[in-house]
């Protein structure tokens, strides 16, 4: 173990054929698996906005960044199978059992729904631009396919980020329609963004472990306050209102002093009672059903080369 530490603390990549620390390998296992699941459940909220983008332009770039999030999962479903050891289990099919089973979580953030087009502008700015923030850090990971995946990622998300932008800059220097429309996005989604880091550091019971086996290298609390940092001038930009009474620029820390998460609200939809939790994994358990036979073709036809 002293020896593992060691090596992944000189920054070292530990590859799958490499010996690891069990508890290392099943904390890979969760965070990966989950973090697979959020990019294929984060396709549903913005695959409902496909028919109804406004113009061509903005349906293609959609399109484009739906079918880039379901790649992302693949390479992290990719990433946790090189992770199996016949001890611990960590094939697609499993893993995606389990989050259909509600075992294994997936981002808090895909349980809120996109109720419009400026919704759509506000996951693109918003929960890319906090993915990118927890991802970028993440590149850092001692494991490396995982720490491989990231880097690739990355540089998606931040095409992501920057169309979410535009479409909400386009939208606040619209009529006072629009840029309500833009506000009303914001307000839904700005506490629900900042959920995406993750508990309080002191609440959050695997940082430690992943911090010390060099997975995770920056804290919730940390991440969140760099995203809160880095959005605030944004949102000011915009010309919108961040919905928090709190937010004050701080001298002193220099950093933004922010209002109380509404913590209640995040157990709850962690619980699975968020505004669509029900809905997600009914989708996805239908799609599992009903594209059944493809898989099995495709399976078929892979045996016959
Ligand atoms: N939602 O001890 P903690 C995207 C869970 S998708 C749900 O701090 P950890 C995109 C946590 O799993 C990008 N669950 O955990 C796609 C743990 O439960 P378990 C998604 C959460 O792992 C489509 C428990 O709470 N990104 O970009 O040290 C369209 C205690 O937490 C959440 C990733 O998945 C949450 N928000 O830290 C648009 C990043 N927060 O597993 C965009 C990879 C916490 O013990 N993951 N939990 O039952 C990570 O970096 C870390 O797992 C977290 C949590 C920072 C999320």
């Amino acid at each position: 173990m002293e020896k593992f530490l060691e090596y992944v603390h000189a920054e070292n990549k530990v590859e799958p054929k490499d010996l690891m620390p069990e508890d290392y390998r099943k904390l890979l296992v969760r965070q990966i698996s989950q973090h697979a699941h959020s990019e294929v459940v984060g396709m549903l909220p913005e695959a409902n906005w496909i028919t109804r983008a406004p113009s061509l332009r903005r349906k293609m770039a959609l399109l484009a960044k739906i079918q880039d999030e379901g790649g992302h999962g693949l390479y992290l479903y990719a990433a946790t199978e090189t992770l199996g050891d016949g001890k611990i289990t960590a094939d697609r099919d499993s893993t995606y059992e389990d989050m259909l089973a509600g075992k294994a979580k997936y981002s808090s953030i895909f349980n809120y729904p996109a109720l419009s087009w400026a919704d759509i502008g506000a996951i693109g700015w918003l929960v890319d631009g906090a993915a990118i923030m927890n991802q970028v850090m993440l590149m850092g990971n001692s494991y490396g396919p995982y720490s491989r995946a990231m880097v690739r990622i990355c540089k998606e998300e931040s095409f992501h980020q920057r169309q979410g932008y535009e479409i909400l800059l386009t939208l606040c220097r619209g009529t006072e329609q629009q840029k309500q429309l833009a506000q009303d996005a914001l307000n839904r989604f700005w506490w629900p963004a900042l959920m995406m880091f993750g508990p309080n550091d002191d609440h959050s019971p695997n940082s430690q472990k992943s911090m010390n086996y060099f997975v995770k290298r920056e804290s919730n609390d940390s991440l969140r306050q760099r995203f809160i940092d880095v959005t605030v001038p944004q949102a000011e930009y915009l010309g919108l209102k961040v919905p928090d009474e709190k937010l004050k620029w701080n001298e002193e820390r220099g950093h933004y002093d922010f209002g109380e998460m509404p913590w209640e609200e995040f157990e709850n939809v962690l619980k699975g009672n968020g505004p669509c939790n029900k809905q997600r994994l009914e989708v996805k358990r239908k799609a599992r059903e009903e594209n059944a036979w493809v898989k099995e073709a495709a399976m078929a036809f892979a045996g016959k080369i």
